[in-house]
């Protein structure tokens, strides 16, 4: 799939034109680069078929950026973008990874104190020489010296939604081929980790060296790190590594046992194994010499005694105590799932109008969908006020009358903020005439804990709130979460009963696994939305219940698996 990494050098290029302060051009490419990201088909297949003509047939790509596509599946690079970075003294990508630094700030740093990476930032903050500059001050000298630790800490690892699509177009080009027999995604991304380090690929063949040599010719590789008879590491050109290791048909459900990890669920099983006087590696499961299993993984998990363990729980947090007595939890399916609520529309900006995301929810199966734009506090996005919040419920009943579903309804939500007193920015007696309503903090993200625990609180008491939008709200690899005391929130929700979200947005997956666990536990109940601003990022709803199965939520936990009329019930 070349469209991320197209994608990628658009977003690049948005950078290095917002930084020259070239007008319109950048928000061209970013747009471009949204488009692609969420592109059902492969560009270079609809290069392959239909040449330029079809690229100029994507929506949002004119022309230029027609031409820009095609120069790079021709020849694997774009010249203009090359010549950008060449031009440009600093390292725009890297510093606009540092929370809170754009382009422009990147701009100023440069021309005052000839910053040009993140290295020389540190130094710079640290010596308190960014502090002073106009428009900065100490908060944002802390700030940057916080967002330098928090990104060197997660450095290495990609989001799981950047890179799953990309893992499964390998896995799908490698199931393809003759000589390989049996394929599954192994390590952290088949427990759906929310980062991972690597793509890892564990294969069954009989002719495992016609296999490498298809895996080191694919497309997309820049770099061969290794390459022998049972398995080949290669890095991809979007930056990431994939491992391949290839087994015979007999130890294959040993060997996935062993590499879907984690390590530590793996130290736990062999442990159960030799309890029972057994021994478990990734070749088989043996009493003495002899193998009793090897070949099917249920088949190991069963002869230890235990329940099959699925892939997403498997860390050592209880589930092999669980499996050995038959009580493991019966994790929540993405086919449960019967609508979702948190989706942005035309009306805040988003790519789509209110039909086409109902349609595309239509078209995915659901039941029912949930528009909740954005208010008026936040600007940027276009937030909606009351007149028009009123204007949109008509436009909302109009569309479900046109419809005509029994089996479909949109509701009209909002996701309104709350504001630095933990009031809302939406009147109540507009707030009344939503079928839900959605709060969440979009500003001052950096307040003392007590203080943002009550903000929270504050807004969870309103008798028109039920939802809180991304609980913690951490960007992963950006931000930290806010300081919230955890447990009062969750008391607080108990007592109001108010809905917890779990955000699916790549990068946010907020509530994340350990949260959902606490929030199960306290019975406080949660909702799976994608927060998608395009409809193609519905698909994002997979990464959200991947993660309320991390965090062992079941059916009865997640209120999105109620049908319309029961769903109802729990706002206020
Ligand atoms: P990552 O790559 O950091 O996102 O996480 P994983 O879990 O994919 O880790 P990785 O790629 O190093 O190894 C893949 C799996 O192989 C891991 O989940 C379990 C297994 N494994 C690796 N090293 C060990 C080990 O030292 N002992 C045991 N028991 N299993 C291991
Ligand atoms: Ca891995």
């Amino acid at each position: 799939m070349r469209n991320q990494e197209i994608a990628k050098i658009f977003y690049e290029i948005s950078e290095y034109l917002e930084m020259d302060e070239v007008a319109f051009r950048p928000y061209a490419y970013k747009k471009a680069a949204l488009t692609l990201e969420n592109l059902e088909q492969d560009v270079s297949d609809i290069y392959i078929k239909e040449g330029l003509k079809g690229l100029k047939k994507i929506p949002g790509i004119g022309k230029h950026l027609a031409l820009k596509i095609e120069e790079y599946l021709k020849t694997g690079k774009i010249k203009y973008f090359q010549k950008l970075k060449k031009k440009s003294p600093v390292d725009v990508s890297t510093l606009t990874a540092v929370e809170g630094l754009g382009p422009k700030k990147i701009k100023t740093l440069y021309q005052k104190l000839g910053i040009k990476n993140v290295k020389q930032l540190e130094k710079a903050a640290k010596a308190h020489k960014i502090a002073p500059l106009f428009g900065f001050g100490e908060k944002t000298e802390q700030n940057i010296l916080q967002g330098i630790e928090f990104l060197k800490k997660s450095k290495g690892r990609f989001l799981l939604g950047e890179i799953l699509p990309i893992a499964r177009d390998i896995y799908e080009k490698l199931k393809r081929l003759k000589e390989v027999e049996k394929i599954d995604i192994v390590g952290s991304l088949k427990r759906m980790k929310e980062t991972v380090k690597d793509i890892d690929i564990l294969i069954a063949s009989r002719k495992p060296k016609k296999v490498m040599d298809f895996f080191v010719s694919l497309d997309g590789i820049e770099k061969v790190w290794s390459k022998g008879t049972t398995r080949a590491s290669v890095r991809m050109r979007t930056g990431f590594d994939v491992d391949i290791r290839v087994v015979p048909k007999e130890s294959y459900g040993a060997a996935l046992q062993y590499f879907i990890g984690s390590k530590e669920h793996n130290i736990a099983t062999r442990k159960v194994a030799i309890s029972k006087g057994l021994k478990l590696n990734e070749y088989g499961l043996f009493k003495g010499k002899r193998k009793i299993a090897g070949k099917n993984e249920k088949e190991i998990y069963k002869l230890l005694g235990m329940d099959w363990v699925p892939p997403e729980i498997r860390e050592d947090q209880g589930e092999i105590e669980a499996a050995l007595k038959g009580k493991l939890p019966k994790l929540v399916q993405l086919k449960d799932i019967k609508g979702h609520l948190h989706c942005h529309s035309s009306w805040n900006g988003g790519e789509n109008s209110i039909l086409e995301m109902a349609k595309k929810a239509m078209e995915l199966g659901c039941d029912y969908i949930g528009i909740s734009d954005h208010t008026k506090f936040l600007r940027i996005e276009y937030g909606l006020n009351e007149k028009q919040l009123l204007e949109q419920r008509k436009e909302i009943d109009r569309l479900n009358k046109k419809l005509g579903r029994k089996k479909f309804r949109i509701l009209q939500g909002a996701e309104t903020n709350i504001l630095k007193d933990g009031s809302i920015d939406i009147k109540d007696e507009a707030l009344k005439k939503l079928d839900y309503v959605i709060a969440g903090i979009h500003s001052s993200f950096k307040m003392e804990k007590s203080e943002m625990t009550n903000r929270l609180i504050k807004a969870m008491r309103n008798k028109h709130v039920d939802i809180i939008s991304h609980p913690t709200g951490r960007l992963l690899k950006q931000r930290e979460e806010y300081e919230i005391d955890f447990d009062k929130i969750l008391k607080a929700a108990k007592e109001f009963g108010t809905i917890l979200e779990i955000n699916a947005y790549p990068i946010r997956l907020d509530l994340n696994d350990l949260n959902i666990r606490r929030c199960k536990e306290a019975g406080v109940k949660m909702i799976i939305n994608t927060d998608a601003h395009h409809k193609e990022q519905m698909k994002f709803l997979n990464l959200g219940v991947a993660q309320a199965r991390r965090g062992w939520a079941e059916k009865k936990d997640i209120i999105n698996t109620q049908p319309l009329n029961k769903l109802l019930k729990h706002f206020k």
